[in-house]
């Protein structure tokens, strides 16, 4: 299988968990954080023998990498969903194997859930509803344009942050000018603020991108077409990684909702539990904070990720 090696095989004794962790992707400075803390949490120190497999934003790939999970008779399969529907029959197939499966970061559909033994992830929704309760604060009584890059088709978090941000956005001053699918990296990000550009010109006055990467792909292209981001378009993103809040302490950006990708600590416990046959919870969240330019400043020098 294609990207898939194994890691931690120094670790032996009977008490060594073998765990697959089938991610979704290297899209993003998120998901490098996201990756980085799981494989450190899920190493041999910690008593696991990890087998690593990056799915390049592909189901399919993905779906074949449990599958050679399941195969090699791991103990348990963490996997991040790339998108939310299509999971059920390799999950019933887990099953069978009596291979239980964790969720990290991305939810899937909740007909799926009976398969889940638990999610460790954050709120998306709620994300969506903090970036956008923030956009409509500060454009209150000014009936401004916004454009949204959207995460990728058919993942909860793009999902969810649409649904959050919607939710706020009725009946507000905000008027959507489009939005369209950025696929979570800086190169779509900018090729779809290329368009929107092109077809809106200077009615844009606001752009919410549902992740830094793409927010940071689209600097470039509002640059190019001769305006100054964080002036005259305003720029909200999710996530908070290093270089988001570089951006949002510059003042290119104007608010940034942060999503804690470093969920390897609680991942790694609740496979050890789940492995040992304890109870756990059906689903663990993170604790996001969100930032203006000035908290951006303060948090820089400390942020982890
Ligand atoms: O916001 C984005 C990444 O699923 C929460 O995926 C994650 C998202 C994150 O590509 O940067």
């Amino acid at each position: 299988l294609a990207g898939c090696s194994s890691s931690g095989a120094g670790a032996s004794g009977s008490k060594t968990i073998k765990v697959g962790f089938a991610q979704e992707g290297a899209e993003s400075g998120w998901r490098t954080a996201n990756t980085k803390s799981l494989q450190a949490a899920l190493d041999s120190s910690n008593g696991f023998k990890l087998n690593f497999s990056d799915a390049q934003q592909k189901q399919e790939n993905q779906i074949a990498a449990i599958r050679s999970f399941i195969t090699q008779g791991v103990q348990a399969i963490v996997f991040a969903p790339v998108v939310e529907t299509g999971w059920t029959d390799v999950l019933k197939q887990a099953k069978q194997a009596k291979i239980p499966v964790i969720l990290e970061d991305r939810d899937v559909d909740a007909a799926d859930h009976q398969y889940i033994a638990s999610r460790v992830g954050d709120d998306f929704e709620k994300e969506g509803e903090t970036a956008c309760k923030w956009i409509v604060d500060n454009f209150a009584g000014k009936s401004a344009n916004m454009v949204v890059l959207q995460g990728t088709a058919g993942s909860s978090a793009a999902n969810d942050r649409t649904t959050g941000c919607g939710k706020v956005m009725k009946g507000s001053d905000i008027n959507v000018l489009d939005q369209q699918d950025g696929n979570f990296t800086r190169a779509q990000g900018k090729t779809v603020m290329e368009g929107f550009l092109q077809k809106y010109g200077s009615k844009i006055n606001i752009l919410f991108a549902q992740n830094d990467d793409m927010g940071l792909g689209a600097l470039d292209a509002i640059k190019a077409a001769g305006m100054t981001p964080g002036k005259d378009i305003q720029i909200i993103t999710i996530d908070g990684t290093h270089d988001g809040l570089t951006a949002l302490s510059n003042g290119q950006f104007n608010y940034v909702v942060e999503c804690n990708p470093l969920l390897g600590d609680q991942v790694a416990q609740v496979v050890k539990d789940v492995v040992a046959g304890k109870k756990v919870d059906k689903l663990y969240l993170a604790k996001d904070e969100a930032f203006d330019q000035a908290a951006a400043k303060q948090a820089l020098p400390t942020r982890k990720y």
